[in-house]
């Protein structure tokens, strides 16, 4: 019996699942989680003492690589000055002055500890701003596990959505449209059918919760005039693709700037950071400032902090997102390569440091298409990396990430193992 399974049963017991939140299960691949004890650069190593080339990468945060010596290092200096204080800090100036100087459409930001908290906050500004109460989604992309957004599409499209979650009053629901991402039509026609009576639409600028799926040409553009038509605020959920799918997140790839922006994962580096911010106009709507409450124990302590601004300097090296992005294709294209010379319908895309893997011919352009890969397939190429040492992120739609850790040899080493896997698929 392993020490991964020793763990899991004994975790199992304390915690529900044994684990701390589901997609670490493994459910949707069978088999036992890997208890990690440490991570070093692009590896981490599990309970038993294997290696593994870790392509999860904490879900984004893990960006520079693991254990970064001076993410480390600040960290440690910044604990032995104290934890938290529950005041302000200069550090929480230096890192909003960070983020604000580097995302195109953030004049002012407020920080929180998880993503969830960045894209609750900002539905709530977004309501209280315009004074309306319905929300715009989109099926397959993930904002975190507020009630509002634990929505599935309903019935007819421009009804309203069902709860993805038990708990989920159907009253907390009733004013999310849940739409098709890409389908700027449907968005159009809410509009239409509510007219002056959308607060926001709230959206992953790439998609990265339903495997990588790109917005369509002028999907994006189009929520932009849409929303600017209609007085309703733009929110870009960067808390993935924010300094991962590029320096300035999608909005500095495409020049197309939300009113608000939430982030988290990378601009903690790791420590519990969220953010969200935007037009300093409706910014002036949140506590104190104004009537929107908002508020955190520990928003912008200081060691979570510290990880996060070592972080965001250190992206600042020259060539970073260059290297990051040839590395993310080269993954993506050996793959491709070596499904193709063992016969197998595999297609993969990448975006700056983040990449997505699909078992279908063709790059998808939604999540019915994503739906249409083929899973059981997925889960032996993930149990045949893992045995391998590759540690793939436990999901068939779910985004996988590569750091500046990730040199060309161990891509290249990663390739030839998945030669081996796709042969014996
Ligand atoms: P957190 O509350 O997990 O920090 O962030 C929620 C969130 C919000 N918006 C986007 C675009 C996100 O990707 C996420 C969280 N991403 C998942 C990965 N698919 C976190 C992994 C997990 O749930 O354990």
């Amino acid at each position: 019996m392993s020490r991964n399974s020793d763990l899991f049963s004994r975790a199992s017991k304390t915690i529900p699942g044994g684990v701390n939140s589901p997609v670490r299960a493994f459910r949707s691949v069978g088999g036992t989680p890997r208890f990690i004890q440490r991570a070093q650069g692009a590896h981490i190593w599990d309970a038993d003492g294997k290696r593994y080339i870790d392509y999860v990468g904490s879900w984004g945060p893990a960006i520079l690589g693991h254990a970064h010596p001076d993410v480390i290092r600040a960290v440690q200096e910044a604990a032995v000055n104290g934890l938290s204080f529950g005041a302000p800090t200069e550090a929480e100036i230096e890192i909003a002055e960070a983020i604000v100087s580097r995302m195109p459409s953030m004049e002012q930001v407020r920080l929180v500890s998880s993503g969830t908290e960045a894209t609750m906050s900002a539905i709530r500004l977004a309501r209280g701003f315009t004074g309306r109460s319905r929300i715009i989604k989109f099926e397959g992309c993930y904002h975190g596990h507020a009630d509002s957004l634990l929505v599935k599409a309903g019935s007819g499209m421009l009804t309203f959505g069902n709860p993805t979650s038990s708990g989920v009053p159907a009253e907390f629901i009733q004013h999310t449209l849940v739409l098709d991402y890409n389908d700027l039509d449907a968005v159009g026609a809410a509009f239409a059918k509510y007219p002056d009576d959308i607060a926001c639409i709230i959206v992953e600028p790439i998609a990265g919760n339903m495997n990588l799926v790109k917005p369509g040409p002028g999907f994006l553009e189009g929520l932009r005039e849409l929303c600017t038509r209609h007085g309703a605020v733009l929110i870009f959920d960067e808390v993935m693709t924010g300094f991962r799918a590029g320096p300035q997140g999608v909005q500095g790839l495409t020049g197309i700037l939300p009113d608000l922006t939430t982030l988290a994962k990378v601009i903690g580096g790791g420590m519990p950071v969220g953010a969200f911010g935007g037009r300093a106009d409706i910014m002036a709507h949140i506590a104190p400032l104004g009537g929107v409450y908002q508020a955190g124990t520990l928003s912008g302590n200081p060691v979570a902090v510290a990880a996060g601004l070592t972080t965001l300097r250190l992206l600042d090296r020259p060539g970073f997102y260059d290297t990051l992005s040839e590395r993310s294709a080269q993954l993506a294209q050996g793959l491709q390569a070596q499904a193709r010379a063992a016969g197998i319908a595999f297609s993969a895309d990448s975006v700056g440091g983040m990449f997505g893997l699909y078992f279908r011919d063709t790059v998808p352009t939604s999540l019915a298409e994503v739906s249409e890969s083929d899973t059981e397939r997925f889960k032996r190429f993930f149990h045949g990396m893992l045995e391998r040492g590759v540690h793939f992120a436990p999901s068939a739609f779910e985004a996988g990430f590569v750091s500046g850790a990730h040199d060309a040899a161990i891509i290249e080493e990663t390739i030839a193992i998945a030669g081996e896997v796709f042969a014996a698929l």
